[in-house]
């Protein structure tokens, strides 16, 4: 019987195993009711008593050593990495992409720089935290403008603020470079106002500017109506009325005929069949001295106009808000929109 022991324990230590079953069947034939180490045990009465206390012994450390390698072949098992023979189904249909949609303001900002660079405009981009100097006083502003004021700008410190307007980037420009200058200036700005439907913190704009020998209103005019037709279709109308900001002399304010109502008055419009879009004058000639270009050789036109103006005219989105809280319900309607 000790030979049976012997045996059996060289039948334990060679065992190997492919699969959780055979792992099972050595148990059942070597531990189960009838297995061979268990009718081992049941012979314990036939084994001289002389013999008994070596013969338990051994049987005991055989037991141990089944159920060990019971145990290591299980985890073995585990670790290894799942067989491209395992039960996966390849006809389960795949989870579909999910395809991104481009920002409203992206989508408009772009078909705006599109139509200014189909005659000529480049773009440029510069710093959103701006100095004094390029956001106002190149700009012409007087010291006591209200824009220069705590309540309607974000400073950093006394001279360096997050940028107004976009314009500043154009005095680099023009500092960089000489004329002609045609330039697009598409990008965000920030103003210290309370977030509303109809106001926000931070808004984006294009700022455009054409400088170059003999440039007149009627050349701003025209580059205005070529865009706005593009812009909203060939049958609209623009008009300008007098305004007044310090970077610009004369300046106006730019209308497009109502494209909700084809101006026959409606809510958005209020009746009036017109709507407002943008600013636009002929460049102050402070402006060009202080960007060191010669007023007496040079003249030119700048306008500027919100993005979200725009696309609220576009998608007649009416809350500011929308276009930055990235809520998918309002993203995903623009998916289908191919620029
Ligand atoms: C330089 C000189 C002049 C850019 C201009 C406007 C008129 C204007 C507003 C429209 C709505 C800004 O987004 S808004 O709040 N802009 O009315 N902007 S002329 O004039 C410039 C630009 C650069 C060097």
């Amino acid at each position: 019987m000790f030979e049976d022991i012997k045996n059996i324990n060289h039948e334990v230590h060679n065992f190997k195993s492919k699969s959780s079953q055979e792992i099972e069947d050595f148990r059942i034939s070597y531990l189960g009711k009838k297995g061979k180490i268990t009718l081992l045990f049941n012979k314990f009465k036939e084994v001289p008593v002389s013999d008994k206390k070596e013969f338990g012994k051994q049987l005991n450390i055989l037991k141990t050593a089944a159920l060990d390698k019971i145990t290591t072949l299980k985890s073995s098992l585990n670790d290894r990495p799942k067989s491209s023979k395992s039960n996966l189904d390849y006809t389960i249909p795949g989870q579909p992409t999910e395809i991104g949609s481009r920002h409203p303001i992206t989508i408009i900002r772009d078909r705006i720089t599109n139509i200014f660079s189909q005659i000529g405009f480049n773009v440029s981009e510069g710093p959103e935290i701006e100095d004094d100097w390029h956001n106002f006083t190149a700009l012409n502003f007087p010291e006591e403008h209200p824009a220069r004021d705590m309540q309607d700008t974000f400073f950093i410190n006394k001279d360096i603020a997050l940028r107004t307007h976009t314009s500043s980037v154009q005095v680099r420009v023009m500092e960089n470079s000489q004329p002609p200058i045609r330039t697009i200036s598409p990008g965000r700005v920030y103003r210290n106002e309370a977030i509303s439907a109809r106001a926000h913190c931070f808004f984006h704009q294009v700022e455009g500017l054409y400088i170059d020998k003999d440039v007149s209103f009627a050349d701003m005019k025209q580059t205005l109506l070529y865009f706005t037709k593009a812009m909203f279709g060939n049958e609209t109308k623009i008009r300008l009325r007098p305004s007044y900001f310090p970077f610009t002399e004369p300046s106006a304010e730019v209308d497009v005929s109502c494209t909700i109502c084809n101006s026959k008055g409606c809510n958005v419009c209020k009746y009036s069949g017109w709507l407002e879009i943008m600013g636009c004058g002929m460049v102050d000639p402070n402006v060009l001295e202080n960007c060191k270009i010669d007023p007496d050789i040079y003249s030119g036109y700048a306008f500027g106009m919100g993005i979200e103006r725009i696309a609220q005219l576009i998608y007649e989105v009416n809350d500011l808000r929308l276009y930055s809280e990235n809520d998918l319900r309002f993203l995903k309607q623009f998916t289908t929109e191919s620029y």
